[in-house]
């Protein structure tokens, strides 16, 4: 019914210079203590889950090197290691790539680029999106690598947002999570929806873990929603000082199964 059964998940901390990363949120400078502190909160959400949290030390090299997510798409089959869209970012995930040793990696290779946050997972299925940062080149390698190790994916073309999962997610239970106009696309029409309004577009990104979902705090009208469906394990947590940097609850962590 969920996605997987995930035992650890691999996050890094912010750096001082974590505002100097990408944004285009205008909701001002991240207060850097702050978002010291909801990351640890968020970590401690997944070690309640019951995951083994490995934490990476902060790279001051790389602003937004906390959005694991970007690097790396984690399967038990196989780990895909991105070369991301942003030149910026491109080297935060040598370091995933270090942990990841030994499980079976395959490379995206310039002029592809990727960043994890467009490839959302549903069960056996990758949506690709594409985006500013993940060209055609890079979603066609990973739609044959994917290939290759048994999963099936097709692409869709991200607006609006960053990132595909900046706009959708999957949230459990054959049901999706996001803006009207991305979820509302024939190729999701599978799935149950919950549409957040668009004053809350932010919770679109929730994190599964297992069999729980994980949703950013201050989004009443999208929990009421989850609340109603009557079986959705749901935890809260503060996600304010990512959210003007752009990223998402998804974006701070990479779950896998060791
Ligand atoms: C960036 O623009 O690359 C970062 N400031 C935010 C990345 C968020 N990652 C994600 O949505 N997967």
């Amino acid at each position: 019914m969920f996605n997987n059964d995930y035992t650890h998940t691999i996050t890094r901390k912010p750096g001082q210079n974590f505002a100097d990363g990408i944004t285009t949120a205008g909701l001002g400078k991240p207060d850097f203590n702050k978002a010291c502190r909801q990351h640890e909160q968020y970590c401690t959400v997944l070690q309640d889950i019951g995951l083994d949290v490995i934490t990476l030390k902060a790279d001051e090299r790389y602003p937004d090197g906390c959005f694991v997510e970007d690097t790396a798409i984690v399967t038990d089959r196989i780990t895909i290691i991105t070369t991301p869209g942003d030149p910026s970012r491109r080297g935060e995930q040598k370091a995933i790539e270090q942990i990841m040793r030994g499980r079976n990696i395959q490379y995206i290779q310039a002029p592809g680029t990727v960043d994890g946050g467009d490839i959302l997972r549903i069960k056996d299925h990758f949506f690709i999106g594409l985006s500013d940062r993940t060209n055609e080149e890079g979603a066609y390698q990973i739609s044959e690598i994917l290939k290759q190790a048994g999963f099936q994916s097709n692409t869709v073309a991200v607006r609006i947002v960053l990132h595909l999962k900046t706009g959708i997610t999957y949230a459990g239970h054959d049901t999706i999570i996001g803006l009207q106009d991305i979820i509302e696309d024939s190729i999701f029409d599978q799935y149950k929806k919950i549409i957040v309004p668009a004053e809350e577009a932010y919770a679109a990104n929730c994190l599964l873990i297992n069999d729980t979902l994980i949703i950013p705090s201050g989004h009443p009208q999208t929990k009421a929603q989850l609340k109603n469906r009557g079986f959705f394990k749901l935890i809260e947590t503060p996600m304010s000082e990512f959210e003007k940097m752009d990223g998402g609850l998804t974006c701070l962590s990479l779950p896998l199964n060791l």
